[in-house]
């Protein structure tokens, strides 16, 4: 897929993601700003086939940051899991298969329930050592963490672990917008530098703008062979709301709904930038 392929798919995940948003109450600004990174990794580098699901060979996804699952459900609806109606229809309803958080109970297309922070990345883990253990050289582990996640004392457990087993089929990916629920992490945990955390406990670390769907490409391109030593930390610099401005580093906008005049404004802003930085829809 070229790059203005996945623009033009991370555009229309966006406006998916706007539309149920109207409808019920998901987590928009975190879905937004994963938005790109989690459209380059679905469309282009997971090799995961929805007819064939238990695959030895598949990637596994692993979202830490549970409460992204509508973005991920999208993704997952554009490589041909379900549609993307059915996630719209779906939503929060006492029979559907998607909600606030991933549930592989309901829906097979998820390898592990989330929605707790912390536990993913360690899941991630201990399923990436048994990849090794079965003599698996092929698949990766991907999982993804919000930043504010990174304040759980689980994923550095994890992190620790990872080194030390050698897993360098493991790659986690941070988005790093710099706000958690309702305010900025600076202020809240005084986290500090993710990417120097990592680095410090032996992980190769790539940090990239995540909203710049080329540099998400060249660091997926610059991943080191899934038989490789050394985990990976991708650590993505992105804005929360990303694409829609009256969202952008909103903390009002972690989790809710949107109305009718705020969804036309932000479909008809995204459509905007979309044709300025490729002249046509
Ligand atoms: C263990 C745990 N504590 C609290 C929450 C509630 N919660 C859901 S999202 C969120 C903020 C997470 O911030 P971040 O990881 O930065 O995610 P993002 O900003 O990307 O949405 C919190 C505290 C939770 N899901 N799990």
């Amino acid at each position: 897929m070229t790059i203005k392929d996945l623009e033009k798919a991370a555009l229309e995940i966006r406006i998916n993601l706007l539309t149920l948003c109207n409808r019920e109450s998901i987590h928009i600004g975190g879905d937004l700003s994963v938005a790109d990174v989690m459209t380059v990794l679905w469309l282009k580098y997971m090799n995961y086939d929805p007819k064939n699901i238990n695959a030895e060979d598949r990637d596994r996804f692993v979202l830490s940051k549970g409460h992204a699952s509508a973005v991920t459900s999208f993704c997952q609806a554009m490589i041909g899991c379900f549609l993307a109606e059915d996630v719209i229809n779906e939503y929060a309803t006492d029979e559907g298969r998607f909600s606030m958080h991933s549930c592989n109970l309901v829906n097979p297309y998820v390898e592990v329930s989330t929605g707790s922070l912390g536990h993913g990345m360690p899941v991630a883990c201990g399923m990436a050592a048994a990849l090794r253990l079965k003599g698996n050289k092929k698949s990766r582990v991907y999982t993804v963490m919000g930043d504010g996640e990174q304040s759980e004392g689980s994923i550095y457990e994890a992190a620790i672990n990872a080194v030390n087993y050698k897993l360098g089929n493991l790659v986690a990916i941070v988005d790093n917008n710099g706000l958690e629920a309702d305010g900025k992490i600076e202020d809240i945990t005084g986290l500090g530098n993710i990417a120097d955390k990592y680095r410090t406990f032996g992980w190769n670390v790539i940090e990239i703008d995540g909203n710049n769907i080329e540099e998400i490409v060249g660091a997926f391109d610059a991943l080191p062979g899934a038989d490789s030593d050394v985990p990976t930390c991708i650590v993505s610099h992105t804005v929360k709301g990303k694409g829609v401005s009256f969202m952008e580093n909103n903390p009002c906008y972690h989790a809710g709904k949107v109305s009718d005049d705020e969804l036309k404004e932000a479909i008809s802003a995204l459509k905007d930038q979309y044709v300025k930085r490729w002249g046509h829809e």
